[in-house]
């Protein structure tokens, strides 16, 4: 029995994200269960998973539940010390403990005017007085921690922490919205969109393609405006150079042409996430020519 985690919609759920991020950024195993955004309530589907009402919640391998996100990032920092997910530095870790709590509990009007959308990227967001007062303080916190802190990297208070994973979604949503920020915060915003923890939670929301129209916003759309990504499509047909799926190494049923390459995998979940963004996934190293 491992870790479960119950998550909403990838393309939506910033809260979600946050959480899976820190399984995926510091390799611990998890079952992801997928809550259905569009058909029934969350508290309704997490009824039996008391008493937890919103994702993402947690579930230990004892059963306990963990139901907020900054609990949950607490109870995996305590479980897992070895793993890094808080600096070790303790100036640096007391700096992105303050970080990660003030983006749990603030920038209420980033939350309603940019709910976060990885399916879309829109230009000439209009910036209401809240909106911008929230990017304010955003890049002062991130300016703060980078000079005292991330001089040798791209992150927050050194290694890739808690703090930058709480963070992930306000990038995307930056990104996403085409909100105007400074040249040092833009570098900030683009470690996240190439973070290859980040482009898989992205693929997957590519993948499965979810569109809930309440988050839409009635803005001019463009290009996501993270790292290009493979040529690459669903086909209906092998052969394909690997004989087993990379991910589960099952025999192959579903194909994909990745640059000119037809790639087999076990399911069609396998295959839409690399058709999304191939560079994402390590386990197709094991393939060669890829
Ligand atoms: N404090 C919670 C908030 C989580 C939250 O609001 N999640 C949203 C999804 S992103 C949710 O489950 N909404 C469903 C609802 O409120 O009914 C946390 O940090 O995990």
């Amino acid at each position: 029995m491992t870790y479960e985690l119950f998550s909403g919609e990838p393309a939506y759920s910033s809260w979600s994200l946050r959480a899976w991020l820190l399984f995926n950024r510091f390799d611990l195993q998890v079952r992801t269960t997928w809550v259905d955004f569009l058909d029934n309530s969350v508290a309704a589907q997490m009824a039996a998973h008391p008493p937890a009402r919103t994702v993402p919640a947690l579930r230990l391998p004892d059963g306990t539940i963990v139901w907020d996100s900054l609990a949950l990032a607490e109870e995996l920092a305590s479980r897992h010390p070895e793993a890094g997910f808080w600096p070790s530095n303790s100036a640096a870790r007391a700096v992105a403990r303050s970080l990660a709590a003030e983006m749990h509990c603030s920038f209420s009007a980033l939350r309603n005017d940019c709910p976060m959308n990885l399916c879309v990227a829109y230009r000439d967001t209009p910036a209401s007085d809240g909106l911008r007062a929230d990017i304010d303080r955003i890049e002062d916190l991130w300016a703060h921690a980078r000079a005292k802190f991330g001089a040798e990297g791209p992150w927050l208070c050194g290694s890739y922490s808690i703090a930058d994973a709480f963070f992930a979604p306000v990038a995307a949503r930056i990104a996403g919205y085409g909100l105007a920020i400074s040249e040092a915060s833009s570098t900030y915003v683009d470690a996240h969109l190439n973070d290859l923890a980040f482009r898989r939670w992205r693929a997957l929301a590519v993948a499965r393609g979810v569109v809930l129209p309440w988050y839409s916003r009635d803005y001019p759309r463009t290009e996501w405006p993270g790292p290009a990504t493979r040529p690459a499509r669903a086909v209906s047909n092998g052969p394909s150079v690997n004989a087993v799926c990379p991910f589960s190494g099952k025999p192959v049923t579903h194909f994909a042409e990745v640059d000119g390459q037809t790639i087999g995998f076990c399911n069609p979940t396998c295959r839409d996430k690399v058709v999304a963004d191939a560079d994402a996934w390590p386990q197709l190293q094991t393939i060669n020519q890829i």
